[in-house]
């Protein structure tokens, strides 16, 4: 909200705050008790989300890791010389710098992120490591319409959307997401994209509750954060972390369930959870490649290639703005 009126400007944190009170009270007054994913991002989520990359059972980052690394040199040679490459949600930078290596002729490359931190900490490690390039940051969140610099307006963009946080939204939302983004980008915009696809249930679900409960951890955070920044209540130990397949939906859903009857005070309100009453915490979308082109252009983008590993556990697509 704030963010996106100014898009080259500081993220308001007392509006940001409000944003996950409003949210917390909003989603736990709803007869499916929610709370947004996006919020399992603070610094505690992020660090353990990092932990959860390195997971045996967590195979979506590495995979689509090792298929940034083998194609970055076919990639590269898709991007025009003076390109900008925009990344959406860009966090610590680690995977762009696959494609940076080889992408020697980029003028500029714009990481969009809502930490702060994260913007510094990756600016300083990439300028450090490439000196030629141009690196404009943009504290925002990508979920709101980003306006571009308008320096780049003449140049190729080249939008990088990694790590399948498109799985994160519903089919609609995510349609809506991608038609945003390539108006973001403009009319002659490539989108680098990875989509998580549908495998084996058994493993599937052992990726969304590993062995290690730092899954658990980190769905528990919210609860956590909950507490800290919202004055809540919640008994950590009277709820646990649930990881389901819907196979209609083709999704993994995640929810943090109530193991007995109890109420819980947040911000003023109480809330009555019945013994096994759920907050759901998660979509992940799981796709087909067919589904997902399917998906895409709905969104206005024409599906170039698409790359998986041998596995086919992941999938890296290449898409061009449909005129
Ligand atoms: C960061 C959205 C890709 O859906 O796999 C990891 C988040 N949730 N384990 C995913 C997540 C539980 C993750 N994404």
């Amino acid at each position: 909200m704030e963010q996106s009126a100014r898009p080259h400007g500081r993220a308001d944190p007392a509006a940001i705050g409000s944003d996950f009170s409003e949210a917390l009270i909003a989603g736990l007054s709803a007869p499916q008790k929610s709370i947004p994913s996006r919020f399992l991002y603070d610094a505690a989520g992020s660090a353990l989300f990092e932990k959860i990359t390195t997971l045996p059972e967590y195979y979506p980052t590495r995979t689509e890791t090792d298929i940034l690394r083998h194609q970055a040199e076919e990639i590269a040679a898709i991007v025009p010389a003076g390109a900008v490459l925009v990344e959406f949600g860009s966090g610590s930078s680690t995977k762009t710098e696959l494609l940076l290596e080889r992408m020697d002729k980029l003028h500029a490359y714009v990481p969009i992120d809502i930490s702060s931190a994260a913007l510094r900490d990756a600016k300083a490690r990439i300028a450090e490591r490439f000196p030629e390039l141009l690196v404009m940051p943009i504290e925002a969140d990508f979920a709101q319409p980003i306006v571009m610099p308008p320096e780049f307006s003449a140049r190729p963009l080249f939008g990088f959307f990694p790590g399948s946080t498109i799985g994160n939204l519903r089919p609609v939302d995510a349609v809506a997401l991608l038609a945003s983004m390539r108006r973001t980008l403009g009319p002659d915009a490539h989108l680098i994209i990875g989509a998580d696809l549908k495998k084996n249930v058994r493993r599937l679900l052992a990726a969304y509750d590993d062995a290690d409960g730092v899954t658990a951890a980190f769905n528990l955070n919210l609860l956590v954060r909950a507490n800290r920044e919202r004055g809540a209540n919640f008994k950590l130990d009277q709820f646990k972390h649930s990881a389901t397949y819907d196979m209609r939906n083709g999704r993994i859903d995640m929810h943090l369930v109530s193991l007995r009857e109890q109420w819980v005070d947040v911000g003023g309100h109480r809330f009555h959870f019945d013994a096994g009453e759920q907050i759901h915490t998660e979509h992940s979308h799981k796709y087909e490649i067919e589904g997902f082109h399917t998906l895409v252009s709905e969104a206005g983008w024409r599906p170039q290639v698409v790359w998986t590993d041998a596995e086919r556990l992941f999938s890296v697509h290449v898409l061009i703005a449909d005129v």
